[in-house]
């Protein structure tokens, strides 16, 4: 059996649940870096990632899988473009509930993609009741030209539903890459 270890980034927008996610799937204490929410403005959760929340995950077959979620606001973004260093990839999580999903992630795409093309797409708090439809993902989708990118709907509390993702990651990687 040949040990992997590979590293994921979680990014997205602020409150999406990348946090969440780590805390859900790490077989080890997270090591967290969440701070008193000033940006009130942006979101009024209690807790913001200031800096790099990091955890592991161990698949079945024994591949350690390095979990790196980055902070949520843009102010950070010099964080981002450190942490995406030597990873396989970036799952983009979008919380479906905010006003307007489809520019921010557009937005996260723009960004991340220029670090790692290799990009899975979970929409989160579809159980919020919200005007979006989720109806502006296939539009969405259907208007992609270049790049595919695959979307998922998920809860950032539900590991089944993160695993997918992780999952779909590597799939893509050994497509793109061959690993
Ligand atoms: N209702 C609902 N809550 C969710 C879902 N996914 C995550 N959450 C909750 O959303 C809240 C915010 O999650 P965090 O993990 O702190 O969000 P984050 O993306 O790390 O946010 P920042 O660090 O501020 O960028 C937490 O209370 C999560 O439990 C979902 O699909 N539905
Ligand atoms: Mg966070």
């Amino acid at each position: 059996m040949i040990l992997h270890q590979y590293k994921v980034v979680f990014a997205g927008t602020m409150g999406a649940g990348k946090s969440e996610a780590i805390k859900a799937l790490s077989s080890i204490d997270v090591v967290s870096t969440e701070a008193i929410n000033t940006d009130t403005q942006s979101h009024t959760k209690m807790f913001t990632t200031v800096g790099i929340d990091y955890g592991e995950l161990i698949l079945e077959d024994g591949t350690t899988v390095g979990l790196y979620g980055t902070p949520g606001q843009e102010r950070f973004d010099f964080i981002w473009d450190v942490i995406c260093k030597g990873a396989l990839g970036t799952i983009i999580l979008i919380d479906h509930s905010i006003d307007d999903p489809i520019s921010h992630l557009n937005f996260y795409i723009d960004y991340f993609k220029t670090l790692a093309d290799n990009i899975i797409i979970g929409i989160t708090h579809l159980d919020i009741k919200t005007s979006n439809t989720t109806a502006i993902y296939r539009e969405w989708e259907d208007s992609q030209t270049e790049n595919r990118y695959p979307l998922f709907f998920v809860d950032a509390r539900n590991k089944e539903d993160l695993l997918l993702l992780i999952e779909a990651l590597i799939v893509n990687a050994e497509v793109q890459f061959a690993i």
